[in-house]
């Protein structure tokens, strides 16, 4: 397949300022009438061309008569047309019930529903399926009354009726024009929950909630969620919803997570639906900030949306960064930003040092499917967040009002983004333009010398850009670092922060009046995406764990002396942990923390961000030598994980910020507990896994009994399936809690889970809660006989049969191969050529193993 490349952008030839929808909705055979006003846009004698794709054609008229001389180009349809302005007609026939890609119109759980983006509605008729063609929609929908009974699309409802013979009608316009990507209908038997938001200029936007009837007690999480986001748009970035209603429909089979669609969000039914007994404190956060995500798009994506799919982070990056500001408004800003770099650390890191790295706008793809990436959204949002730390708050929201301003309505690009940054502000931005086209993780090296007799310390810094696939060279970057100096001795702060821009390969900063041994804490807030090569001892490290007062800077202190611990013992197999010990029981020991920071802080870096600190990936050390850490830790601070278990409050499960920092530090303390073989550890599991009114609680205690072999495991997983077997979201957890185990013999049971009734490919949640969570469990995965690579390689074929997406986004730990020992790497290579030889493969598929073999 061919690559599509950002330098090849040309400007559409045809606009369409409107569209008519009409669609005969039926599973099996659906009608969709497409009347397109079409428009030339400058360019001569181009002939009309609409992208289509599984479409079957029924008749084309041009101006009101049939024509029958167009052509196919591939999966394009092609028109010529003397004039300049035309109404084009066409109609086709599709078959919703078979589309298993999830992609165009297509059936799940008995209703029917759309995913356009990024290339769906070509799926559905024929159309110019490009974001920078933005079109007027008027769409009606005719359905069976009693299987269908509700019927909606994007806009506000302008008129519905009954169309005789047991069926009905509804019409929907949209006056905002918006690209194909973002066009929706839902046509089912929903149930509603209903609110409203009166915006702050007065007017009532009707709110609903669409999901199965049994349902629709576990939206009204997700309600308030969405009401929070309006009021926090309007005060944060001045923005005001614009439609009179804003619908959100939840569906059980789904590629993503969620989607933006004008005025009618379409929603994996995980990022829906919430009560106490089965949606963790982790799913009601991800609730509430997919909710807030996907409302923010109808400025950042909607209003203003991407001129090509290369400039996807210009909406996604954007977007990212919005709803990360309001997940911290709502709780312990601290704690969310830990959250996100561990994220950014576990996916994007990864990605950038892998076969697979791209810039934050790419140069090209084959598909761009492959290109929703940790890159594209988490990337993209540090991206963001470092110009709002160089303009600062006031500049910052200058630049964005300009931006929203001048683009309204249009298809924007990344660079006008920026532009408007620098108008706002006056700082020219031209260095850090690089962020956008040079993909890796930058690394700085950054020690301090002092001279005591001088009273003057220097820091420096110096900054190195890893070469990626295509891009062996690269230039200096702008790398905004907050800094402060520490005084070993007394503990106090020597310096106020700075904020240092490192725009050289290297930088030298000397401060002057520094009387005792300074300790630098860099990077706070991890105010840049990088890794920092710091030479500073464990010493130093624990003394800024316990004194800096950057709580991201002190959680992050923490980590690089675990971490370094841990490396040193998968390496060398040395065990000193002394120093983490302390530290860890300095942490618990500190009542002025918030509980939900002390869990965060004493929690282990993952297996997997050890072996990204290897040269070679070794996992079974990597395994153990945490495993020794966890059960000495467990053992060594024994008393303390019993108080820390302990002191979470009774009382019934509340939402709150407090409530949610106790329990998680009551499950990271339970997972010490069982780590360091105490005999009750199983029994306070088992015991906390029955009487648990919450089902964070519930996981919390299953994932610590998944982990060992007392008799109390099998119990409970079994307790947990059968309580929980209609429930799909929820046996979703219990094939992923199993798939992270770290038995010995994770392999064999996931291999059994795949053979499991309720397991399927065709349900993007339960392939990824197998299949995905097995790929991340690195000492599984990586088994040295590669049966977990054959594994995973027989279900991407299979899967990619049936949904192309979500195969190709389940295949990069296949990829990694070159961060693993040559036998190893031999057998992931082995896999890769065997899917890439396939007969058949999607494009998605290809891209992804292709490049991986590169
Ligand atoms: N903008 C949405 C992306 C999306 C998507 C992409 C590819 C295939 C299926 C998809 N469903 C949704 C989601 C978002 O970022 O808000
Ligand atoms: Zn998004």
């Amino acid at each position: 397949p061919a690559a599509i490349r950002r330098a090849d952008y040309r400007p559409p030839a045809w606009a369409v300022p409107d569209i008519a929808l009409d669609f005969d909705l039926d599973p099996a055979a659906t009608i969709v009438t497409a009347r397109l006003t079409v428009a030339r846009n400058g360019v001569a004698d181009e002939p009309l061309r609409l992208d289509g794709e599984a479409l079957e054609l029924l008749t084309v008229s041009v101006d009101g008569i049939a024509i029958d001389d167009w052509r196919m180009e591939g999966d394009q349809l092609v028109i010529d047309l003397p004039g300049d302005a035309h109404t084009i007609e066409t109609k086709v026939r599709i078959a919703p019930d078979r589309n298993t890609q999830l992609m165009g119109l297509y059936a799940s759980g008995g209703n029917l529903c759309t995913q356009c983006e990024a290339e769906g509605f070509r799926r559905i008729t024929f159309f110019p399926d490009r974001p920078d063609v933005l079109s007027r929609y008027l769409v009606r929908l005719t359905a069976d009354k009693a299987r269908f009974p509700v019927l909606l699309a994007n806009g506000d409802p302008i008129a519905a009726g009954d169309a005789g013979d047991g069926r009905h009608w509804a019409e929907w316009r949209d006056p905002f024009p918006k690209p194909s990507y973002l066009f929706a209908l839902v046509a089912g038997d929903l149930a509603v929950n209903r609110g409203e938001f009166v915006t702050r200029s007065g007017r009532t936007v009707q709110l609903g909630i669409w999901v199965r009837q049994a349902d629709i007690a576990r939206t009204e999480h997700a309600l308030h969620a969405l009401k929070l986001s309006m009021a926090w748009d309007e005060q944060v970035y001045g923005r005001e919803y614009d439609l009179n209603v804003f619908n959100i429909v939840a569906v059980d089979d789904f590629n993503f997570g969620a989607m933006e669609n004008k005025g009618l969000n379409i929603f994996n039914s995980r990022y829906i639906l919430a009560d106490p007994d089965t949606a963790t404190d982790y799913d009601y956060d991800a609730i509430a900030a997919v909710v807030a995500h996907e409302y923010f798009h109808n400025w950042s994506g909607n209003r203003i949306t991407c001129r090509d799919w290369f400039q996807l982070s210009l909406k996604e990056g954007f977007t990212v960064y919005r709803d990360q500001g309001f997940s911290a408004d709502q709780g312990s800003a601290a704690v969310k930003r830990i959250e996100d770099v561990r994220g950014l650390r576990a996916a994007q890191f990864p990605e950038d040092a892998g076969p697979l790295a791209h810039p934050v706008r790419p140069d090209s793809y084959i598909e761009i499917s492959n290109f929703y990436t940790a890159t594209i959204y988490n990337k993209g949002a540090e991206l963001i967040r470092m110009m709002a730390t160089i303009l600062g708050p006031q500049a910052f929201r200058a630049a964005t009002d300009l931006y929203f301003e001048r683009f309204d309505g249009t298809a924007a690009t990344c660079e006008d983004f920026v532009a408007c940054m620098e108008e706002a502000s006056g700082i020219d931005l031209g260095q850090f333009r690089r962020w956008y086209s040079q993909a890796g993780t930058s690394r700085v090296a950054a020690s301090i010398a002092h001279d005591a007799g001088e009273g003057r310390a220097t820091i420096r810094l110096a900054q190195h850009q890893p070469p990626t696939p295509g891009q062996p060279e690269k230039a200096a970057m702008v790398i905004p670092l907050k800094l402060r100096l520490f005084g070993a001795e007394t503990g106090r702060a020597l310096t106020d922060e700075q904020l240092f821009l490192l725009k050289d390969p290297a930088a030298t900063i000397v401060v002057d009046d520094v009387t005792e041994r300074p300790v630098l804490s860099i990077n706070r807030g991890f105010s840049a995406p990088v890794v920092i090569d710091s030479d500073r001892s464990a010493a130093d490290l624990a003394f800024l764990a316990r004194h800096d007062d950057d709580p991201f800077a002190r959680y992050e202190a923490m980590q690089q002396l675990m971490l370094d611990t841990l490396v040193a013992a998968a390496i060398e197999g040395r065990a000193d942990h002394d120093a983490v010990v302390d530290a860890v029981a300095d942490t618990l020991a500190n009542p002025d923390l918030d509980p939900a920071f002390v869990a965060e802080a004493v929690l282990l870096p993952s297996e997997a961000f050890i072996g990204d600190q290897l040269a070679i990936v070794d996992p079974d050390a990597v395994f153990h030598a945490r495993e020794a850490l966890r059960r000495d830790l467990g053992k060594r601070l024994a008393d303390q994980w019993r108080s820390a278990y302990a002191a979470a409050p009774d009382g019934p499960y509340a939402y709150t910020p407090a409530a949610k920092g106790h329990r998680r530090l009551r499950a990271v303390a339970l997972g010490y507990i069982a780590a360091s073989g105490a005999a009750d550890a199983a029994g306070l599991a088992f015991s906390l896994f029955e009487s648990a009114d919450n089902m964070t609680d519930r996981q919390g205690a299953l994932s610590a009994l998944a982990n060992g072999d007392a008799g109390e495991r099998e119990a409970a997983l079994d307790i947990f399936y059968n309580r929980y077997a209609d429930n799909g979201l929820v046996l979703d957890k219990w094939f992923q809690t199993q798939a992270l185990s770290s038995r010995d013999d994770t392999g064999d049971v996931v291999r059994q889970l795949a053979e499991h009734p309720d397991f399927t490919l065709a349900n993007p949640n339960r392939a990824r809660s197998l299949l995905g969570a097995f790929g991340a469990n690195q000492r599984a995965f990586n088994a040295a006989d590669g049966s977990g690579y054959r594994f995973l390689a027989d279900q991407l074929i299979a899967l990619d049969k049936l949904n192309p997406q979500t195969a190709a986004k389940l295949m990069p730990p296949l990829g990694r191969w070159r961060r693993f020992d040559p036998n190893r790497a031999a057998l992931m290579r082995a896999e890769l050529e065997r899917i890439v030889a396939t007969p058949g493969l999607s494009k998605d598929l290809f891209e992804q193993a292709s490049k991986s073999l590169d």
